[in-house]
């Protein structure tokens, strides 16, 4: 008899046949169609963005695994999680490269008006309106919020663009030579470019308020590949609104999918549906480490990437 597990968002079709050839795999529609087979889920595969909804994890009695395919955590209950003896895994590592990737990809598109030319050139403008200068990137200071794996990749990158890096985080990395500010405020006050990677969660909530974007200036560029919750979205609009800040790369918002409408209209501002990670290459990776921290834990192994 293979074990139920509960799928909570869809995965790449290798990942989910790997999950199938090992399961009775349970894919959510809603808690009506879980509640009949509810008591016999013991594991759950979900995405980061996703997490694990409050009233989904207290309809499982014998869950004992939650696999979350991506690196975020603040959408599952850890506490609970501790609680009930549920262990709790993510995808460390594989996806930096391409959460770091996609940072500078927002910052170059922001710098250089990349999206506004691409519109500019398919709608048959080109010849028959002007368009507007971008700004140059190369040389821009770079401010990260969050100097993990994923900020110190962001760093790597924005060396070769000849960016000189600072950073805010709850602690300093004197290692790392880049310069320290413990106050998020004066390191948006004294860089180009604000870019968000650190985890969400309580810690974090909108700690990207009016008053950093405020010092980050009207020409300053908020960057945010890491959760829409770091950022006060309506403060956010308000500051592009009235000219205070210069311009924003986003693949992550407050409330997903809904992008505040405002955005959209605005010419100085880069959209993602969220897929820093979203990469063939990347996906397969981090799918096969959920498929073998399940694995691993239904086999009574060690978890090779637990965070619980
Ligand atoms: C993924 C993420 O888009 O790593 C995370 O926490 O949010 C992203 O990498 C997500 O996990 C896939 O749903």
């Amino acid at each position: 008899m293979k074990p139920d597990l509960l799928l909570l968002e869809p995965m790449m079709p290798q990942i989910e046949t790997a999950l199938d050839n090992a399961y009775t795999v349970h894919r959510f529609t809603d808690m009506a169609a879980l509640l009949p087979v509810a008591a016999s889920i013991r594991g759950i595969a979900t995405g980061g963005g996703t997490g694990v909804p409050p009233d989904i994890m207290a309809a499982l009695p014998e869950l004992g695994i939650i696999a979350i395919n991506g690196i975020g955590t603040d959408a599952v209950d850890l506490d609970a999680a501790r609680r009930r003896n549920i262990r709790v895994t993510t995808t460390p590592g594989v996806l930096t490269a391409d959460v770091a990737d996609m940072a500078l990809g927002l910052l170059l598109m922001a710098c250089r008006g990349l999206g506004t030319g691409d519109r500019f050139v398919r709608a048959g403008l080109w010849g028959k309106a002007p368009i507007a200068l971008g700004h140059t990137a190369t040389g821009l200071r770079l401010g990260i919020l969050g100097l993990g794996q994923v900020g110190r990749a962001i760093a790597a990158r924005a060396r070769a663009f000849d960016m000189p890096i600072a950073y805010h985080d709850i602690r300093e990395f004197p290692d790392t030579g880049y310069r320290f500010y413990a106050d998020l405020t004066e390191l948006a006050r004294d860089n180009d470019v604000l870019v968000v990677a650190a985890s969400g969660g309580p810690q974090s909530r909108n700690i990207v308020n009016a008053q950093v974007l405020q010092a980050l200036g009207p020409d300053g560029i908020l960057i945010n590949v890491a959760r829409g919750s770091v950022v006060d979205e309506d403060a956010l609009v308000a500051a592009l609104q009235a000219g205070t800040l210069g311009g924003a790369g986003l693949d992550v918002f407050q409330h997903e999918p809904s992008v505040p409408d405002a955005l959209k209209t605005m010419d100085n501002v880069v959209l993602q549906p969220h897929r820093a990670s979203a990469t063939v290459e990347t996906r397969l990776a981090m799918g096969d480490l959920v498929v073998r921290n399940l694995a691993a834990w239904f086999a009574g192994e060690s978890l090779l990437t637990p965070v619980v």
